[in-house]
């Protein structure tokens, strides 16, 4: 069985792309977002994301987390999932999410955060 390899561009069930690069020794990522939906009228940019990954087990389907810092609202996005590879070499990210958004007041605290689950296969 072939082992995950985070690096490269993706794409999940709503259309978004991602672009993620090599790990370094630490197993932390970067990379960039470009979601294909956002719910707000401002004008969609690419954002930047921080990950790490967790030392790939012997069966080389990690585990992952990464922060996407959306630059067009005060929100973030974290996403936690895990790399698994098909026997055809295939590889799926198979993630869950939580958005948070800045609320005025603690009041608001109770619509502040959406939750997902999203997929994700190689593009590149
Ligand atoms: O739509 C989000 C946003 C935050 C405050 C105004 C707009 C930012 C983009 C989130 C994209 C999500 C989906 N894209 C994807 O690929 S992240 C999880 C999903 N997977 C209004 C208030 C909060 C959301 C909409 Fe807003």
């Amino acid at each position: 069985i072939r082992k995950c390899d985070l690096q490269g561009l993706w794409r999940n069930e709503l259309g978004s792309n991602m672009t993620l690069s090599a790990l370094d020794a630490a197993g932390t990522f970067s990379g960039s977002y470009h979601t294909a939906v956002a719910a707000t009228n401002k004008q969609i940019l690419v954002s930047p994301l921080q990950g790490a990954q967790q030392h790939p087990g012997d069966k080389g389907q990690p585990t992952f987390g990464f922060t996407v810092h959306w630059q067009f609202a005060d929100s973030i996005t974290a996403f936690v999932g895990q790399c698994f590879v098909d026997r055809r070499g295939k590889e799926t990210l198979e993630t869950t999410w939580l958005l948070r958004e800045e609320v005025p007041s603690r009041r608001d605290i109770w619509k502040a955060t959406r939750v997902g689950t999203s997929i994700f296969t190689r593009v590149k």
